[in-house]
Parts: C-alpha cells; structure tokens; sequence
C-alpha cells in the first residue's frame, strides 16, 4: 500500500473520496455514494460537488454545468467533426477553462462494450463552442466523457451518449491479463487490482526491452478507469515523475465487478493506448480471505 504523502495532490482527493466510499459499499454493499454526504465532510469541503466524490461520468449535468453535443448520432465509416459545449446554470457557454494535466479538456470517446476507446483533445473556439475530429467509429453506442474544470471551479466529468447508425456486430470484452499488445509493444500491468486503494504500475517493452515512455499529459503515461455496467469513469494519476520507465499510478476501486482500464503511452511521439480487463473481488474480509470468485492471479 502506499502512503499518501507519495500522491498528488489530486490523487489524496480521490484516495480518500473512493477509500470512504469503498469501506462503506463493502459494509452494506451496493450504495448511492454520490448521495453520502459523509464523503463530502471527509475531506472538509462545502462545495456541493467536490472533485472525485463519487463515481462519474454518469450525467449530462452536475455541479452547475451541463455538457450539450451538437449531434448525437454520428455518421458511421467516416471521420467526423464533433461539436459540443459546456453550459453553465445561467444559460451561459463556459469559455474560460483551467487545464489539468496540459490541457483545457480531455474528451474520452468509449464504445458501450467498453472495447473501442479514444482519448482526445478538441480545441475550443471564441464562443467556447469545442471542435474535435472523431476517427470513422463502427456502428454502436458510446459514451462520451468531457473531462474539465471550470476557471476557479471544481474538476468534472460530464458524460453523454451518441450513436452511430448501423448493424451492430458484437465485440466481446477481452479476459482479464496483466500483459496486453499494442502495436508491437507489450505492457505489463503490475499489482493486483482490488477493492479500495490499488497501486497498480505499467512497463511497456519492445523486443523483450523495457523502454522509457515519453512525457505525456505531464506524466510518463496516463490511466483511465471505466467501471463496467455503468461506463462510471475514475480518472486515476501517475504517483511518480516522468523519469521513471515504470509508471505507477493509485487506483481506486469503489465496487466489485468488471473493470476496463486504459493505459496511454508515448513512444517517439506516438501515443497508444493498451486496454486491460480487470475483475474486482466482491469482499476481502478482516482477515484477508477472498468471499467470492477472484482472479486466478
Ligand atoms: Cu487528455
């Protein structure tokens, strides 16, 4: 386990946001964190919406901002122009944004079978209407994240679904693995994924060669958390410096279930993403006995 004086300061907030949440699911199981107002005292904060209080990505409009698409079908077989914008309570579109980890807003693309994945980075015009070029998608619903914080406002994900017309072909999702290949480049995920605060690191190697990564989002990679049957979104954070050829990020896991984690990395400029699979045991008792089906490893 690590301590959190090892986090950033960002990671502290959603340590200690998930590791109340988890302690109370584990007790009495599925719960509506988002509604435990004991996770907002934990950290001592009055702002009705606190950065990682509860699971998201899963509204169209929290904290007093609303995310609006310009579409929400898009075209099938053909890159695309995605428009969108936020929208605070009085009507106004938001134009002044504070970045987090380089940039103003990240916008996560997500297949609903939680296989097709696109991290990307629109850019914002005058009128704070954001533009982004979507790569040709196959037929099937998403789940769009716009990841963000306000000018002097609290960091969100606001999530919304599009379709793209067309038969649908199912895609099952991979099994659970720690090693997962990518263009010729294999990442290894090390630690064991469990309920609550998981330190989990990544190497990527090629031709059996452990490589350092390059800097990207301000770290030596970067992590994205989907839970599955909900799509919930944990944005997660690198614990070390970018100088390090393993990356290692905390984790924080506030259900049992099926996970799907994301790992984007750079290598000469590159960036690609290797997609884990990851199944959380139901409870760990005091004593450390699994109570239910867990992983073979
Ligand atoms: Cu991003």
């Amino acid at each position: 386990m690590n301590t959190a004086g090892k986090l950033a300061a960002f990671a502290t907030v959603v340590a200690v946001a998930f590791g109340a949440a988890a302690a109370v699911g584990s007790a009495v199981g599925p719960i509506d964190v988002g509604s435990d107002s004991a996770t907002h005292d934990a950290h001592g904060g009055s702002d009705p919406i606190r950065a990682a209080d509860h699971p998201r990505g899963l509204a169209i409009a929290e904290g007093g901002y609303r995310l609006t698409l310009d579409d929400t079908v898009v075209p099938r077989g053909e890159a695309t122009a995605f428009g969108f914008a936020i929208v605070d309570d009085d009507g106004e579109t938001v134009t002044a944004f504070d970045e987090l980890h380089e940039r103003p807003l990240h916008l996560i693309v997500l297949s609903r079978n939680m296989v097709d994945y696109l991290h990307l980075h629109p850019t914002i015009d005058s009128t704070g209407h954001w533009t982004v070029e979507v790569p040709a998608l196959a037929p099937g619903s998403y789940r769009v994240f716009a990841d963000f914080q306000p000018a002097d406002g609290a960091n969100l994900t606001l999530g919304a679904d599009i379709t793209v017309p067309g038969e649908v072909v199912d895609v099952e999702v991979p099994e659970a693995s720690h090693i997962e290949s990518v263009d010729g480049y294999t990442v290894t995920m090390n630690g064991t994924p469990a309920l609550g605060d998981s330190e989990l690191s990544f190497t990527v190697a090629r031709d059996g060669q452990v490589l350092r990564t390059d800097p990207y989002l301000g770290a030596a990679g970067h992590l994205v958390a989907i839970r599955g049957g909900d799509l919930a979104y944990l944005h997660v954070h690198p614990n070390e410096d970018d100088s390090s050829p393993v990356v290692t990020f905390t984790a924080e896991f506030p259900t049992a279930g099926m996970y799907r984690l994301f790992f984007d990395f750079s290598v000469n400029g590159t960036v690609r993403t290797a997609s884990f699979t990851v199944d959380i045991a139901d409870t760990v008792h005091a004593d450390g006995a699994m109570d239910s089906h867990q992983e073979g490893h």
